[in-house]
């Protein structure tokens, strides 16, 4: 049985860390899960794009896009063998961050083809759960502005690019924008999607895996 691919994605601190702990509780109890997270900080290129968001390197715009998708790549062939072995995966962030935030920063080099390229071809997932926030609420919560691309006037940018990824994706994955609310009151929309996708993965209705913006 091929098994579902999960993504969640959103702004910074749209309550992505929570409502995956609660995704990988329920499909737990369903069949064999796990929860991964892009970027990874814990291989070679993770350790580099960690000292860049925590602003002890620089590095180019170009550089640090192409890096994040380096650090996507080198999860494909662990992610393929699960989810062909009856492994749900279900990730935080994926190429549509990184082409969303990568496009926000409107910089010459990074046009939106540019900003799609290097995930051309990446594993698509199942569907997409898109956390949609306020800017205003996210940058409000306890840590906003840590990191390197915390800041309000970047995540108003950010979330408008990830319309324009959502444009380019609705062909090739299930997008589906998630409504604010309470924490129980968003897992229930998410709840309503992972009944789909576990009832299609028990009655082998998935398909064979498929390429994201091929
Ligand atoms: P976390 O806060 O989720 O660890 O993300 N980012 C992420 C990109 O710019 N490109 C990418 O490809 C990915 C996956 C979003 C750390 C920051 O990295 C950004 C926030």
């Amino acid at each position: 049985m091929r098994a579902p691919f999960i993504v969640i994605e959103g702004l910074d601190r749209s309550g992505k860390d929570t409502q995956s702990e609660l995704i990988l509780e329920y499909v737990s109890s369903r069949m064999k899960a796990k929860l991964i997270h892009f970027p990874n900080r814990e291989t070679t290129t993770g350790r580099l794009i960690n000292d860049y968001l925590q602003k002890r390197v620089k590095l180019t715009d170009t550089e640090i896009h192409n890096l994040y998708a380096v650090n996507r790549r080198e999860e494909e062939v662990a992610m393929r063998h699960d989810l062909l072995n009856g492994t749900a995966l279900i990730s935080i962030r994926y190429a549509f961050s990184g082409a969303a935030y990568s496009k926000a920063k409107d910089v010459p080099e990074l046009p939106l083809e540019a900003c799609l390229g290097p995930d051309r071809g990446v594993i698509a997932p199942d569907t997409v759960l898109f956390l949609t926030s306020r800017v205003a609420d996210v940058s409000a919560r306890a840590g906003f502005g840590d990191e390197l691309y915390e800041t309000s006037p970047f995540q108003a940018k950010v979330a408008a690019s990830f319309e324009l990824v959502k444009q380019e994706s609705v062909d090739s994955v299930r997008w589906v924008d998630i409504p604010t609310g309470t924490i129980e009151e968003v897992f229930e929309s998410i709840k309503v999607e992972l009944d789909r996708m576990l009832a299609d993965a028990a009655s082998d209705n998935l398909g064979p895996i498929r390429r994201l913006w091929a």
